[in-house]
């Protein structure tokens, strides 16, 4: 066994031993009460879930483990001469919960490239659908067709013990993590630069790796997809991506069915697809003024018209959060230092100075701040990377660290198939009658 896992086997069996502890004598103890509004308007504010890897607070954003995004930056390995850091260490402190040493960092980008190998059936299974089919359909029909590569299924059908789910769970983990960028670069490549493929480059650490295959070999992007896997990755439990691949997985479905379920939560407008939408919204915008840089009024008058047409400013808003997502800030430092008169970073810039204000109006967004797709795609478009279709499978390459990682936790310690309640209106009804 590598030592990952074992120490991930360690780490596992004391946190499981904590948590029967914890049920044996607080059980019963209440940490939250629903509303009827709750039920109705999704949950929100529901503490109804376990995630160990990362804790969203709504002023301060996301923790991983404890530490913040700026804090990440800071502390996790980075690569020689780089200033981002390495989202293989990222992965270490989801799933070990401390922070990884450079030589951690580096068995893992030696794993997943040595794991790196995807069989040709699950190219042929994206190549039989049409050119136009969504890059996160393709991406999906990608990793359907890698189910066949579960070692979980594999040992489920052959009746294996309950106390061996974690092992597989994790083997499976570590296959599909690393396997995914080369089916994304697939995709890229075949719907976009005319199938011309480019083998990976086992040499490179993930991030870089997966640029290389997209056919960005420029340090500056290779820098700037390190930062993107690493903010992207995780985002607490409830989200739309990391509550269902957590929900599929409590059927014991493998992380090829649980991940690939996520995946197509991740690819609704709402949630992952939004940074197309933004970069859409920012292109239209600049095309209806006739093109260069608009000014503020002008900004101000095209999301009002976005907002008198019934719909929503992308980019701007959360479930959660009520102040500017620091996966945001960090976007907005990397621009700083390497893109400062890049014309759509500025007016992503000019956005931000204009849409909150707009928003606070309308009295019943409660979160007028920018969130992470409000920046990427400007960052993208610099590099030439123009195909904004494609950016949500990015950002699923990256949430693959965090839901994954949980998913190993969530088999490590047991936790059931999940099954909340449901009830009709007329119950509701009847409840509120006192019946
Ligand atoms: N533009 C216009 N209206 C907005 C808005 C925005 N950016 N954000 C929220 N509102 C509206 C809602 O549509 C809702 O209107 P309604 O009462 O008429 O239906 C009202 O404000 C209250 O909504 P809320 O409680 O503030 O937000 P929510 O928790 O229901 O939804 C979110 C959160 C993210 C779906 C919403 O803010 C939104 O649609 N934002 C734009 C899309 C986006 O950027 N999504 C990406 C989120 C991050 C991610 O998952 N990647």
């Amino acid at each position: 066994m590598g030592y990952i896992k074992e120490k991930f086997k360690v780490k596992a069996e004391e946190l499981g031993l904590e948590v029967k502890e914890l049920i044996k004598n607080h059980g019963s103890r209440k940490i939250d009460e629903v509303t009827i509004g709750q039920v109705y308007q999704g949950m929100r504010g529901i503490t109804g879930l376990v995630s160990e890897t990362s804790l969203l607070d709504a002023n301060e954003g996301i923790r991983f483990r404890g530490y913040s995004i700026p804090e990440l930056r800071e502390h996790l390995p980075k690569t020689q001469g780089g200033a981002e850091p390495l989202p293989e260490g990222l992965f270490y402190l989801m799933l070990i919960g401390e922070l990884p040493t450079e030589a951690d960092v580096q068995y893992l980008s030696g794993m997943w490239a040595r794991r790196s190998h995807v069989p040709n059936y699950v190219f042929d299974a994206i190549e039989a659908l049409p050119i136009s089919t969504h890059p996160m359909t393709m991406f999906n029909v990608g990793i359907m067709a890698l189910q066949t590569e579960s070692v979980f299924a594999k040992a489920y059908a052959e009746g294996m013990s309950k106390k061996d789910y974690w092992s597989y769970m994790y083997e499976d983990t570590m296959n599909l993590i690393a396997r995914l960028p080369h089916i994304a670069a697939y995709v890229y490549r075949r719907k976009y630069k005319g199938g011309h493929h480019i083998q990976p480059n086992g040499m490179l650490d993930w991030a870089a790796n997966f640029a290389h295959m997209l056919g960005y070999d420029d340090d500056g992007f290779k820098e700037l997809m390190r930062l993107y896997m690493t903010i992207h990755a995780d985002h607490e439990g409830g989200n739309v991506s990391a509550h269902t691949t957590h929900l599929v997985g409590s059927a014991l479905s493998d992380a090829y069915l649980a991940f690939a379920a996520g995946m197509n939560g991740l690819a609704g407008p709402l949630h992952g697809l939004a940074n197309q939408e933004v970069i859409k919204w920012i292109l239209n915008m600049r095309e209806e003024l006739g093109g260069g840089i608009p000014t503020k009024a002008q900004i101000e008058q095209y999301v009002r018209k976005t907002l008198s047409e019934g719909k929503v400013v992308p980019g701007y808003g959360h479930a959660v959060l009520r102040k500017t997502d620091p996966r945001f800030t960090a976007q907005m430092e990397f621009a700083k230092k390497h893109l400062q008169n890049d014309e759509l970073v500025r007016i992503v810039w000019m956005v931000y100075d204009t849409v909150p204000g707009i928003l606070q109006e309308l009295g019943k967004v409660k979160n007028p701040w920018p969130n992470v797709d409000a920046h990427s795609g400007a960052l993208l478009v610099h590099y030439g990377f123009v195909e904004y279709e494609f950016y949500t499978v990015l950002f699923g390459v990256s949430r693959a660290l965090g839901v994954l990682a949980s998913l190993c936790w969530d088999r490590a310690l047991a936790l059931p198939i999940e099954r909340p309640k449901s009830v009709t209106t007329e119950w509701m009804k009847l409840f509120v009658e006192g019946k």
